[in-house]
């Protein structure tokens, strides 16, 4: 599941059912009020997901886009990122600087198969997190036959899985894509948010079994603006706050959020009243 900062990470991981933190860079920059378009800073990309890991205990997956530039600059980010704890890096085969690849009539140009087996090989060189390949071979328009070539040859560097993005509403390319998929020893990824008709088990069974892990990739953020613009036009509406109470958190529960709990035991050690000796 999506996160966008440590709290919502940390109500991913209080949820029972998922297994990893996606740090998504949608939901970054989307917090930022700002486009998925490499335009958040890679300090503020580096200190969110470290921030992000440091208050609940899913393995982090984090969303690199295209590494920040070329080979090198990847090159530089992969320590960091393995400093920050993460468990897996994203890295998509699209030019830098990216551009969403949900936005309408995005600017989706891709690098060279050759360019992103280079970028392959610097994070599984610098890094022991597993590496998930991305092509946007099928987002930029250019057919199965283009995505699995890059997907097979990303394989081929090490990547140890390979994300196949579509944002075709039907789900059939998706599909055609998996089932095409010959190795079986490297697992699929998909993010189903152009296609959610499909249930998780669905996409496990019409894939064969080939999707280990299905991201969903910005409902984080997504619940969060429909919550709060409910919320806020209701207040405007009754002139009041009453009207909301029963509708959102209670402030004891933002406390537990929070780490309340962990701040009183550090108090009752730490901070001994005035009168004890
Ligand atoms: C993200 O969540 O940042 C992703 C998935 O990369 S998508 O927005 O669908 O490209
Ligand atoms: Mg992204």
């Amino acid at each position: 599941m999506a996160a966008h900062n440590p709290l919502s990470a940390k109500i991913v991981a209080e949820t029972d059912g998922f297994d990893a933190i996606w740090a998504s860079g949608f939901e970054l920059s989307a917090s930022y009020a700002v486009p998925d378009a490499s335009i958040v800073s890679p300090s503020i990309h580096l200190e969110t997901t470290r921030a992000m890991g440091e208050v609940q205990d899913l393995p982090t997956i984090a969303d690199l886009d295209t590494g920040f530039g070329n080979a090198i600059n990847l090159a530089y980010a992969i320590p960091r990122y393995q400093a920050a704890g993460v468990a897996a890096v994203v890295i998509e085969d699209k030019t830098f600087p990216k551009d969403s690849s949900l936005r309408i009539d995005g600017r989706q140009s891709l690098v060279s198969i050759y360019e992103f087996r280079g970028k392959i090989a610097a994070a599984k060189d610098l890094g022991s997190m597993l590496v998930i390949a991305r092509t946007e071979a099928l987002i930029a328009g250019l057919g199965q036959e283009e995505a699995l070539k890059r997907a097979l040859a990303y394989a081929d560097a090490g990547a140890d899985a390979i994300l196949i993005h579509s944002k075709q509403k039907a789900p059939d390319e998706m599909i055609s894509f998996c089932r095409a998929w010959p190795r079986n020893g490297v697992p699929l990824v998909v993010v189903p948010t152009s296609y959610p008709q499909l249930s998780f088990e669905e996409i496990s069974r019409l894939t064969d079994g080939k999707v280990r892990l299905i991201i969903c990739g910005n409902h984080s953020i997504r619940a969060t603006v429909a919550a709060m613009r409910h919320t806020f036009r209701q207040i405007v509406q009754d002139n009041g706050i009453a009207g909301v109470e029963g509708q959102i958190a209670p402030v004891s529960d933002v406390f537990a959020l929070q780490g309340d709990a962990v701040m009183r035991k550090m108090e009752k050690k730490y901070l001994p009243e005035p009168s004890a000796p």
